[in-house]
């Protein structure tokens, strides 16, 4: 008999929810985290989550306090030199985003599972994943110099780009797809109430800004910047005299600066591995696919991962059918190749490219000026950027 049914790797987003949608199951879990509890909590991500991500925080009882904090956003602003267009999504769709941080979300799943007795063991050094194509897959990881082993039925592999748990599928099975960008995002906290009630996408000469927020009185902004450039070059000073710039006349006299309290720089990618199962492995997450963030889509792909999964699992576990675990791979990458477009268009509309030239900025040009004529064109941005169905 195996010591639990479901081995979590990784503490994230994904293995964090995914854990609350077996404890509601009734299926059990144990997680595993390489780092602390208080490095995971703190780590400033994404901002945006989609209904459906919404709806599986309720069925996963971790959502009221993100319906107390969290601000419902029905609409966001594309900028460009020619002026601002609101994209209304609610009246375009029906549906709208909420704003609510990625350190909350984890804060909120990490609370529940604790008070719920789940077990998480964080500061597991060396997890290493071993039988996965067989039948009896197990887990073991190092404390403080003792070896640990946890045998299970299953093994989720939510640890993230980095993890061990993608590295595990043979290299003659997993085919990976990957596109990295000539640029990063230079990202800055700062306490002070946001330029405008809603977010703000912009796509300037010098380059693309994303006026972000947490709350009523704290801002998340964003600024392209070279891959070379080090966070030490960007003053605050430095910043936000750029940011005016690339947010444009109308956005830039309403920006409230202030000390920023957190700056980093981020890559961006777009990577998918396939498949997302192999024997009784499932990736999750950024273990298995990384988006470039301008769709604001990596969280919640995770959540529509795990939300496959854990279906797959109540149904294994609740009938014996082995139907959604087979099926798992194709499910979920269904869905992820379309946010992966959405991001990727997104990211090649919004970004300078150097080496698209005056031809490919005309062309962006070109495609703003439509999208902001067309209601077609308007509609098909608010359904990707709410969020696609889970089928
Ligand atoms: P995570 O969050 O990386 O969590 C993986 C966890 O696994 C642990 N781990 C291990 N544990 C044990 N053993 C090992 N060997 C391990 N290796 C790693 C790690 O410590 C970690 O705790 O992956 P997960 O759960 O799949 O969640 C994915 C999201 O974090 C990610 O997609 C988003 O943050 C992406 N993203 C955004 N997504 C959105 O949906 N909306 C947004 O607005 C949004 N904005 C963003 C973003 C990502 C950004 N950056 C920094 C890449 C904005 C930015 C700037
Ligand atoms: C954020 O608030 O961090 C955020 C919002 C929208 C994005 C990416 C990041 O597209």
């Amino acid at each position: 008999m195996a010591n639990t049914k479901v081995a979590i790797i990784g503490a994230g987003p994904a293995g964090m929810l995914l854990s609350q949608l077996l404890h509601v199951a009734g299926i059990d879990f144990v997680i595993l985290e390489r780092k602390s509890r208080d490095y995971v909590e703190g780590r400033v991500r994404a901002g945006v989550l989609e209904d459906t991500t919404v709806k599986l925080l309720e069925r996963a009882g971790v959502a009221d306090r993100m319906h107390r904090e969290g601000l419902p956003h029905g609409g966001f602003a594309l900028a460009s030199e020619d002026g601002v267009t609101r994209i209304d999504m609610a009246a375009l769709t029906g549906r709208s985003v909420m704003v609510y941080g990625q350190t909350e979300v984890t804060r909120d799943l990490i609370d529940a599972c604790l008070a719920r007795g789940g077990r998480v063991e964080f500061e597991a050094e060396d997890v290493a994943l071993h039988d996965v194509d067989s039948e009896t897959p197990s887990v073991t990881w190092r404390r403080d110099g003792v070896e640990h082993r946890l045998s299970c039925d299953f093994i989720a592999g939510c640890d993230g780009y980095h993890g061990v748990s993608r590295p595990s599928i043979p290299d003659d099975v997993l085919r990976t797809f990957e596109r990295v960008y000539p640029f990063g995002w230079l990202g800055v906290l700062a306490e002070v109430p946001p330029c405008d009630h809603e977010l703000v996408y912009s796509n300037h000469e010098n380059g693309f800004a994303l006026a972000s927020m947490r709350s009523p009185t704290r801002s998340r902004y964003y600024l392209q910047v070279p891959l070379t450039d080090q966070v030490s070059e960007w003053s605050d000073e430095r910043f936000w005299d750029e940011l005016a710039v690339r947010l444009g006349p109308t956005i830039a006299p309403h920006i409230v600066r202030g000390p920023s309290f957190e700056k980093s720089i981020a890559p961006l990618r777009s990577f998918v591995a396939e498949p997302m199962r192999h024997g009784r492995l499932f990736l999750a997450g950024d273990a298995a696919h990384i988006v470039p963030p301008t769709g604001a889509k990596g969280l919640n792909l995770a959540a529509s991962d795990v939300a496959m999964l854990a279906d797959a699992l109540i149904a294994f576990y609740g009938s014996g059918d082995a139907s959604g675990i087979d099926g798992y791979s194709a499910r979920a990458l269904a869905r992820v190749w379309k946010a992966e477009r959405f991001s990727w268009w997104f990211t090649s509309l919004m970004h300078r490219f150097p080496e698209t030239g005056a031809f490919g900025r005309k062309m962006q040009t070109a495609e703003i000026a439509y999208i902001r004529q067309s209601h077609a064109a308007q509609q098909s941005i608010a359904e990707n950027y709410v969020g696609l169905p889970l089928d």
